[in-house]
């Protein structure tokens, strides 16, 4: 085996690596190579660096170094560094969630003349559920206050009212269950900033209080994920089902391609807008018109909404570029590798950046001006123009690697495939397969890449494997990616990996589907905080079970969990009840306490625990197991 083959099991990514080492450009896998080995203080967690008398490592048999100089343990040290992280992610969900609240106040004030309410029905129906009056108002009126309710989940500094989505979105025995363990949040800046000076030196040295303050946090993630999504369906549109295709084979040598990166929808669906005006003005620069592909989270959101084709994920962002073909690289926030800049340079590749708090030096930056959208997405896609007119041909390899992608499942679409089924009660459609015993229960694929392991294949193995054993799965993020690469977003894969109780399952939803295509393996359900969308999926199904999410066969997969963000999802799953697969040995072994409280006695507390488990066979067979204990256990309630 290849070093490129060790790397990924994407082989559209192999040649593109063996490209970069002909240019002598080292790649993010070349990089994480040369981290190797790993420090293991850092990698167990027992690092500090909270002040700066530190760094401080732990040595658990060195009298003096089995403590901090402040005297933190083991356990403070690895409470702290983990509830840091959940911090962070918590931030970056609910900062994104808070722009697109922002715009759509704006909106609705009449303020912005690119945007508007697309979807009413999804307005109407988050109205009511956070309680805002619908009846006989104007949609701009409505909106005004949906947004409002948005915006005050940040800034509210009284310990109550608690958070508004949360609140109306979460079943009764969770709610319950989080003001008992006195987790529910009321104000996410709040929040956010009591766990940064509860982690302050000399401050909290209770892992178990520490522990908790991060699950006040974590829900803090959910609540700013939820209202994200919500409010993006409100302006752009609620998925439906779409057609496209996905990997590097979707960059068009003959076309001006602008890939769309980051996780915010506001920029890139104007520029998917703009593309459509502009296919005149690259025809005339000599192309056969505008390529739009995305790149992580900002390509889900536009692929759910306007079948834009997926180009890669995370890890192999920066083989787009080496394709030859790309002429912009658009960006906006997160998960965009600062490496892109110097790679661009061997290109004529432009890289624009387009977030004030998200600049790369070197990069262009064209300031994103939600007052003029379209006017900023129509001068970026003239530089990506003017960029192809430089485009050397005979530089140009793309991998002719592309598979076909059926996506677009937001919840709601899904519920209208079910509907087919069973019009009345369209949740049954699962509940009832479920309790016949013809599927076991759902896993959601949640989050990255992390090149500890193998790029993509803990994903690919542990769907292949958990769809062999009946499990109907959804997917988001850059897992949902993987799959899409690796053609397990269509009916093919049903065909190959599906076991015979999810074969028939799925079969009957084809029947009645009203799709031209066939449904796929996996449901691909959208970005990273879309994860909401699973979320409320597990929500009905427990409301229509009559028990809380906890005792659902409902499991959580972050097969490749790299980012602040994933701790942060996988951290709220457990507050919800759901047993969370890890697939990357997190940096908490340094303290077998805090490892015993999250994978053990989390379960008597919330129901959920992690599993971290790297190989993914073994991670199938625990899910099974889970899921099969729940669904027993269902079965003697009955
Ligand atoms: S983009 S957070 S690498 S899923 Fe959402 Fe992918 Fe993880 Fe970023």
């Amino acid at each position: 085996m290849s070093d490129f083959e060790k790397y990924t099991i994407d082989i559209a990514a192999h040649p593109m690596l063996e490209r970069a080492k002909e240019l002598g450009f080292l790649t993010t896998f070349d990089r994480a190579k040369a981290q190797e080995p790993r420090c293991n203080f850092g990698n167990t967690g027992i690092c500090c660096r909270i002040c700066i008398q530190g760094p401080c490592r732990i040595l658990p048999k060195k009298p003096g170094a089995n403590k901090g100089i402040c005297g933190a343990a083991d356990y403070t040290i690895v409470a702290r560094n983990t509830v840091r992280l959940i911090a962070g992610g918590a931030a970056a969900h609910s900062d994104h969630g808070r722009h697109i609240a922002e715009t759509l106040l704006h909106v609705a004030e009449g303020k912005l003349k690119d945007y508007r309410v697309t979807d009413v029905d999804k307005l109407m129906t988050v109205a009511q559920k956070i309680g805002v009056a619908t009846e006989g108002r104007d949609v701009n009126a409505i909106a005004r206050d949906v947004a409002q309710a948005a915006l005050d989940e940040f800034g509210r500094v009284s310990e109550y009212p608690k958070l508004t989505w949360i609140t109306n979105t979460v079943t009764e025995g969770r709610l319950k269950k989080f003001n008992e363990t006195t987790i529910m949040p009321s104000g996410i800046n709040l929040s956010l900033a009591g766990l940064l000076h509860q982690t302050h030196v000399g401050n909290d040295a209770d892992p178990i209080n520490l522990i908790f303050t991060g699950l006040k946090a974590a829900l803090c993630d959910y609540d700013g994920m939820h209202l994200a999504t919500d409010l993006s369906d409100i302006l752009f549109g609620t998925g439906v089902p779409v057609v496209t295709e996905a990997n590097l084979g979707s960059i068009k040598a003959d076309k001006v391609n602008i890939a769309l990166h980051g996780h915010n929808p506001l920029l890139s669906q104007m520029v998917v807008a703009a593309a459509k005006e502009m296919q005149a003005e690259a025809k005339a620069a000599g192309a056969a018109g505008i390529n739009l592909v995305g790149i992580c989270c900002t390509g889900n959101e536009v692929l759910m909404r306007e079948g834009v084709a997926i180009a890669t994920n995370f890890a192999t962002q920066e083989l787009a570029i080496l394709t030859g073909a790309m002429d912009a690289m658009v960006v906006d926030v997160q998960c965009i590798m600062p490496s892109l800049r110097s790679l661009a340079e061997c290109f004529h590749t432009k890289i624009v950046t387009t977030m004030p708090i998200m600049k790369i030096p070197g990069s262009y930056h064209y300031a994103f001006d939600e007052y003029n959208a379209l006017d900023s997405a129509k001068n970026i896609i003239r530089l990506a123009i003017n960029a192809y007119k430089e485009r050397d041909a005979s530089r140009v390899s793309i991998p002719q690697i592309k598979h076909t992608v059926v996506a677009g499942f937001s919840l709601e679409s899904l519920m209208s495939i079910f509907k087919n089924i069973n019009p009345d009660n369209p949740i049954r459609v699962i509940t009832d397969a479920i309790k016949a015993g013809e599927i076991k229960g759902v896993a959601l694929f949640a989050g990255c890449n992390n090149l500890k392991g193998q790029h993509d294949n803990n994903h690919t193995e542990i769907a292949k494997g958990l769809a062999r054993n009946d499990v109907f799965l959804v997917a988001t993020g850059c897992a949902a990616q993987a799959f899409a690469k690796e053609g397990l977003l269509n009916g093919e894969g049903v065909a190959k990996y599906a076991g015979e109780g999810l074969k028939k399952f799925i079969g009957r939803l084809n029947e009645k589907s009203g799709l031209t295509a066939d449904l796929p393996l996996i449901f691909h359900m959208g970005s990273c905080v879309d994860n909401s969308r699973s979320n409320d999926f597990q929500t009905m199904i427990a409301n229509e079970m009559g028990v809380d999410v906890s005792d659902i066969p409902y499991v959580a997969t972050a097969p490749e969990a790299m980012s602040e963000k994933s701790v942060a999802i996988g951290s709220y799953h457990v507050a919800m009840g759901t047993p969370t697969h890890v697939g990357v040995i997190p940096p908490l072994t340094g303290s077998s306490l805090v490892h015993e409280v999250v994978t053990k006695i989390a379960e008597d507390v919330f129901g959920g625990f992690f599993i971290f488990e790297a190989d993914p066979h073994k991670a199938v067979n625990r899910l099974v197991e889970v899921l099969e204990e729940r669904t027993w256990k269902l079965a003697m309630r009955a």
